[in-house]
């Protein structure tokens, strides 16, 4: 039986994820098998499971194959230079506080060139979800190494295997200040996406970081398969640890995954210790932004 493109077309448009996508800008640019749709698709999934209201969801994204998920989310969305969509996010969230401002970014431009918005939005409990994908290495532009690339693996620029130590991602964002903290990869679907739920419910910098396959340049340079053949990988070397100390969770070449939820503190978020703050300083003087925005409004 033969399907015509108009029947694929209204398949898609027909598909539980589509009223939360740009359907006019599919299809995607990503490679067959690379991991970021999946991501996209699980973070679309939560958006509905929260049962927010799509008006009320901002995102924003740096630049890479990552930084494409902005462009394809129905939400108002935002995408901005290299490495600085925490910023630009953060100056979203105090201007506009009712609103879920979710940073939606890869590993360099997060941790690479963007790695000390990262740590200072983290020391802040800023009032953001930031869901980085760690494909290991600078996708867009050709492979390059990243600050997440595995001692030994090969990149663009490390032909020989990379010699310089990588972040251990989710410690980092603990102890810069992180108030909740996981990692999944994406064949973990229903993991990942009850984490994001659970992250769109919290206040304070919730930091999730998803490992997913850049099947095109690092699986090709470090002769790991296809993206099937990773996501085997993930099937076979995953380990969920729930609550585990961050400190024991880097990854090394082609060794296990540790996944989990790692934290999940209550502690003040900025928001609310702005609002403190000036409310004792200040008094009545204190007029703090209301919902729907400030001045620019009135
Ligand atoms: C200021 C600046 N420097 C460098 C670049 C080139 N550049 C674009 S995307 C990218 C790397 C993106 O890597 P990552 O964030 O890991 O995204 P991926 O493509 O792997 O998803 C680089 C270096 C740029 N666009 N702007
Ligand atoms: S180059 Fe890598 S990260 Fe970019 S779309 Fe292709 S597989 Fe995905
Ligand atoms: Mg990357």
């Amino acid at each position: 039986m033969s399907v015509t493109l108009d029947e694929t077309e209204a398949a898609a448009l027909a598909h539980p994820i589509a009223p939360f996508l740009r359907m006019d800008r599919m299809p995607h640019i990503w490679c067959p098998t690379c991991g970021i749709g999946t991501v996209m698709k699980c973070y679309a999934q939560a958006l509905g499971d929260s049962g927010i209201n799509l008006d009320k969801a901002a995102i924003v994204s740096g630049i890479g194959c990552t930084g494409r998920v902005a462009g394809y989310m129905n939400l108002d969305a935002f995408h901005t230079t290299h490495g600085r969509a925490i910023p630009f996010a953060t100056g979203l969230k105090l201007g506009r506080p009712e609103l879920l401002v979710t940073v939606f970014s890869g590993d360099g431009d997060l941790s690479g060139i963007g790695g000390n918005h990262l740590i200072h939005a983290a020391r802040r409990n800023m009032d953001l979800l930031v869901i980085l994908v760690n494909n290991f290495i600078y996708g867009m532009t050709g492979g390059q190494n990243a600050p997440t690339t595995p001692l030994t693996a090969r990149s663009s620029t490390m032909p020989y295997g990379n010699f310089e130590p990588p972040f251990n991602l989710p410690h980092l964002a603990e102890s810069c200040g992180a108030s909740y903290v996981a990692r999944w990869t994406c064949l973990h679907t229903r993991r990942l996406t009850k984490s994001f739920t659970e992250a769109i419910g919290r206040k304070g910098f919730r930091f999730i970081e998803v490992i997913a396959p850049c099947s095109t340049l690092y699986a090709r340079l470090n002769r790991l398969g296809t993206g099937f053949d990773l996501m085997r990988f993930y099937h076979d070397s995953a380990e969920i640890r729930h609550g585990g100390d961050t400190r024991d969770v880097g990854i090394a070449f082609q060794d296990k995954i540790i996944c989990g939820k790692f934290v999940d503190e209550e502690r003040p978020a900025f928001l609310e210790l702005m609002y403190n703050h000036y409310s004792k300083v200040l008094g009545d003087k204190y007029v703090p932004m209301p919902a729907e925005g400030g001045w620019l409004h009135e």
